[in-house]
């Protein structure tokens, strides 16, 4: 990928000059105060991150690189006609801010095919955790087993310069993307398949492949894959997946421990495994309902009943959005198009009208909107993948592509260390009884 490669170094060798000037010359600017809030509330709204490749605005919703969701389905390249738009065109844009043409994405995904091999000893460590092992846990481990074939730690003990960085970077980041559908089908087919694993499909692009690998036959289920690993590759850069594989990139950990590590923030069930929570919620539901078609009044009483329990209604609600997330919005919009009965998608459009009102009754909850997570079960359920376990493994596949994007960007740009600063409460109530 030579042509990627010295587009994404001339354009982060401009900017790292840009930036450098900035910050020496208008490095004082006060940007923004940091409230007591913030500091007691999760950092909300601190502007303290530069994220090239996606910003995400509370009320729009997600934009890479200055594209909404609707316009990258719009203009990034489609696989051999299809409707969905390749997650390969998407990492393009996100590292150089230019939407490919056909041919740059197939070439990427050439490229991603040509680095797929995953060694024996990955597959092997897999095999020796038990197989109930979450596939997560799954997941992470074999990331980190994969670790040995790092560049930038075999480059980093030669003694590579801070100015090849970007380089090794870059070379870890398309070879992880492109092991990760190989072990994470390998998790599903040995996890729920009784190791009856499939060889990869080389005609295929990267999603495509995916899906047949871990699999899947409907040609539907593949278009699902490719808008999927589209829209969950990156949310700006401070959601906690993101932000942790930025932390811990930014003390020199490569690719691999950055990424698995982000994928531990992604395993929480206030972030990406929300997906298997909502699914896992809804079948409880149906069981504790006795019945697939609930009316709305059933589905309202087992939301009281929920919140009751003191737990929260997942899928719903956001740290930044303020609206129905348009990832939301593009799933049901697919669902609309390609699935014409299924009582699960039924459901989860219930809950769309149902569960809004009555989280903004509880006068707390700053945004009452569907997430992410609240409609990507219900279209896996109804193509036949049921083990919901899995689901954030694929979300962790997509997240790839954008913090990938987005390391390379910090290697280049050559940020330091991150360390903010905390204060004790000691500290907080002597500041505010001074105030
Ligand atoms: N159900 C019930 N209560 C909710 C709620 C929900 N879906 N969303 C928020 N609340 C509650 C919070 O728990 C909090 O209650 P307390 O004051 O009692 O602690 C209160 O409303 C205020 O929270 P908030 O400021 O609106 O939301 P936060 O920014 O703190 O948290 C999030 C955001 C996503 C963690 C929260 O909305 C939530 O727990 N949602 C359900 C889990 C979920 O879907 N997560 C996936 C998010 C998308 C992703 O990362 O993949």
């Amino acid at each position: 990928m030579d042509i990627l490669k010295k587009k994404f170094h001339e354009k982060a060798s401009a900017l790292k000059a840009e930036l450098r000037a900035i910050a020496k010359e208008q490095g004082g600017t006060q940007l923004d105060t940091v409230s007591v809030k913030q500091v007691l509330g999760g950092m909300r709204g601190v502007k303290s991150m530069l994220w090239e490749t996606s910003q995400l605005d509370a009320q729009e919703g997600i934009r890479f690189r200055g594209y909404s969701i609707p316009e990258i389905k719009e203009k990034l390249p489609k696989f051999k006609g299809g409707k969905e738009p390749m997650p390969e065109g998407l990492f393009w844009l996100m590292l150089v801010g230019e939407i490919p043409t056909q041919e740059e994405a197939e070439a990427l995904s050439d490229e991603w095919e040509k680095r797929a091999h995953v060694p024996e000893h990955v597959f092997n460590t897999l095999n020796n955790l038990p197989k109930d092992t979450h596939p997560m846990t799954q997941f992470t481990i074999g990331i980190m087993a994969l670790q040995s074939e790092s560049i930038f730690a075999k480059r980093y003990a030669e003694g590579m310069s801070k100015n090849d960085y970007w380089d090794a970077t870059f070379e870890d980041s398309m070879n992880l993307i492109a092991k990760l559908p190989v072990i994470a089908s390998n998790i599903y087919r040995r996890t729920y398949h009784n190791s009856d694993f499939i060889d990869a499909d080389t005609s295929l692009d990267w999603s495509g492949n995916f899906a047949h690998m871990l699999g899947f036959k409907d040609s539907d289920f593949s278009s699902l894959m490719r808008l999927y690993l589209t829209i969950h590759a990156d949310h700006e850069g401070g959601n906690a997946s993101a932000h942790t594989v930025h932390l811990v990139g930014s003390t020199l950990s490569d690719a691999y421990n950055s990424f698995a590590a982000g994928m531990n923030s992604l395993a929480g069930p206030l972030h990406g495994l929300a997906n298997q929570e909502v699914i896992k919620w809804v079948f409880r539901m149906i069981e504790s309902l006795g019945t697939t078609e609930p009316t709305d009044d059933q589905i309202k009483q087992y939301i009281h009943d929920t919140l009751d329990k003191g737990q929260v209604i997942p899928g719903y609600g956001h740290a930044v959005l303020r609206q129905p997330d348009p990832r939301f919005v593009a799933q049901r919009e697919f669902a609309k198009e390609y699935i014409k009965d299924s009582e699960i998608v039924k459901i989860v459009w219930q809950l769309f009208d149902i569960v809004p009102p009555i989280l903004q009754g509880l006068g707390k909850v700053k945004n009452p909107w569907p997430n992410v997570d609240a409609h990507s079960g219900a279209i896996l359920v109804h193509y036949g993948l049921k083990e919901y376990s899995f689901y954030t493994v694929l979300f962790g596949v997509s997240r790839a592509l954008g913090v990938l994007a987005a390391l390379c960007w910090s290697r280049a740009l050559g940020f330091p260390l991150e360390r903010p600063k905390s204060v004790t409460s000691e500290w907080l109530k002597n500041e505010l009884s001074n105030s």
